[in-house]
């Protein structure tokens, strides 16, 4: 899945890269619609504060903005965060995402990962639990998750674009998924990576020549009564400290391997 809009790739290439057994998937419609509307979300600006994006991280490359919105009395407060990372590529930050072996390496907020189902290679069903914050009831996540290379020409300075979109799925797909004790959360989740090559090289590229341009999208629906105040005050710890241990932790591990495209 690595040859953009090839005619020989026609019949089995989509927009995301994704051949063979996802698209075949009851959940594959879904899937395509919402990587699709997530992209052009994230593509879309954050209006220097005119369309109510209000900014509350801004740390060097790494700025985050959040609209405060509240549905039934619940903060779901939509999150956009953009940053700039040098020395990878758009598809080992993807990578490094998507792959469950490395999600306890840099996610600080699970306290276990099952994988329900495994549609392709690149698309997994998860369900996560996370830690309990007292006193409030334990959370857990029940999502799709897929991974894809995005091949609509629309960066055209790019060098190469990849996605994951994490979303959640209905229970009654995965009834097996209950538990008791948890309250599951909603979520919708994009990572946008874009690789960017100093001086457009084409020949003898090294580390030093990526930047690699991240935006991540979240909304998450704490599915249960939680205070505004509480929420807010997690976000805003979480999130920062979240995409600077994970982009910290992709540098660390490519740096001594070859450059994945
Ligand atoms: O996108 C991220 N990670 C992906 C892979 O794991 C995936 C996961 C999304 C996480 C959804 C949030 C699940 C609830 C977490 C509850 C506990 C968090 C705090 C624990 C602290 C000790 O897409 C990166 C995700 C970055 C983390 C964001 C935190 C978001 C917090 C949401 C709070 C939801 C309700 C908590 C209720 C507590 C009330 C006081």
């Amino acid at each position: 899945s690595s040859v953009p809009n090839s005619t020989e790739n026609a019949a089995t290439e989509d927009e995301f890269g994704t051949g063979g057994a996802a698209r075949v998937h009851r959940l594959w419609p879904e899937i395509d619609r919402i990587c699709t509307e997530q992209l052009k979300y994230a593509r879309a600006g954050v209006g220097e504060g005119g369309n109510g994006w209000q900014i509350f991280v801004d740390e060097g490359e790494m700025k985050m903005y959040k609209r405060e919105e509240e549905v039934n009395g619940l903060v779901v407060d939509p999150l956009k965060a953009c940053h700039m990372v040098k020395g990878v590529t758009a598809r080992e930050m993807c990578h490094y995402f998507f792959m469950p072996e490395y999600r306890n390496d840099w996610e600080t907020t699970l306290e276990d990962v099952q994988i329900l189902e495994r549609i392709s290679p690149d698309t997994l069903v998860f369900l996560q639990t996370h830690k309990r914050i007292w006193p409030a009831s334990q959370r857990d996540a029940m999502f799709w998750s897929h991974m894809g290379k995005v091949n609509d020409n629309v960066d055209a300075d790019a060098h190469d674009v990849w996605i994951v979109c994490n979303h959640s799925a209905d229970e009654k797909d995965y009834p097996e998924s209950k538990n008791s004790k948890c309250v599951r959360v909603i979520l919708t989740v994009i990572l946008v990576c874009q690789t960017y090559i100093e001086n457009n090289k084409t020949t003898n590229i090294t580390r030093d020549d990526l930047s690699c341009k991240i935006t991540y999208c979240s909304v998450v629906n704490p599915g249960g009564w939680a205070p505004a105040s509480a929420l807010r005050a997690i976000y805003k710890r979480e999130y920062p400290k979240f995409l600077k241990r994970f982009t910290k932790y992709v540098i660390d591990q490519c740096k001594d391997k070859p450059i994945m495209f």
